[in-house]
């Protein structure tokens, strides 16, 4: 039987952002929240894969090499909480075309290999809490940040000793 790995199409978030987006939330957010994702797990999912075999794994990474899309930019002015899933997160108030014309052709390729597809539409966002399942205080505002998209990576989802990591597999750059 081949293994199956857990995968997705993310945007990563640059290393002084994700400083700043835990200082941020460290001085926002009261330690009780929920489970913070760690600095090197925060990211913006395009199209989740699931469990997958090295054969439709390899079938999606040559795919994405063939994708042409845009370099865009993002502002990160958006905060929320979805009580059902538990998750508090950031994302934007105007998604740019360009992303979300990425994450729809990232989508349908997965949906046309196979990988079950969420029917609610996309809402891009970094997940900052999981586990958040009781009333969330949200602050007015985020500081605004800009994220500068310039490529887009395939990850595998591991769970290790009680910790989630998310190792990139490999990227590609976004056209300028
Ligand atoms: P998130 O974007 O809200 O954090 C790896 O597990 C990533 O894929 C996580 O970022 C997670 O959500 C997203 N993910 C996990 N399960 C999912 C599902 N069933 N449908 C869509 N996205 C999912």
């Amino acid at each position: 039987m081949s293994v199956e790995r857990r995968l997705f199409f993310a945007l990563s978030l640059p290393a002084k952002l994700q400083k700043q987006v835990i200082k941020w939330r460290a001085e926002h957010f009261p330690q009780d929240t929920g489970r913070p994702v760690t600095a090197a797990n925060l990211h913006i999912t395009l199209a989740f894969l699931g469990e997958i075999s090295e054969l439709k794994a390899g079938a999606l990474t040559r795919i994405a090499g063939r994708i042409q899309a845009q370099k865009f930019s993002l502002c990160l002015d958006d905060i929320g909480h979805w009580p059902g899933s538990g998750v508090v997160w950031i994302g934007t108030k105007r998604a740019p075309n360009a992303l979300l014309q990425l994450a729809s052709v990232l989508r349908s390729h997965a949906a046309r290999n196979g990988c079950h597809q969420s029917t609610l539409p996309f809402h891009p966002h970094v997940s900052l809490y999981r586990s958040a399942t009781r009333p969330v205080a949200i602050p007015p505002a985020t500081p605004d940040w800009q994220l500068e998209a310039e490529d887009f990576s395939l990850y595998e989802s591991t769970y290790e000793r009680g910790r989630t990591r998310y190792r990139c597999l490999q990227s590609w750059p976004l056209a300028d």
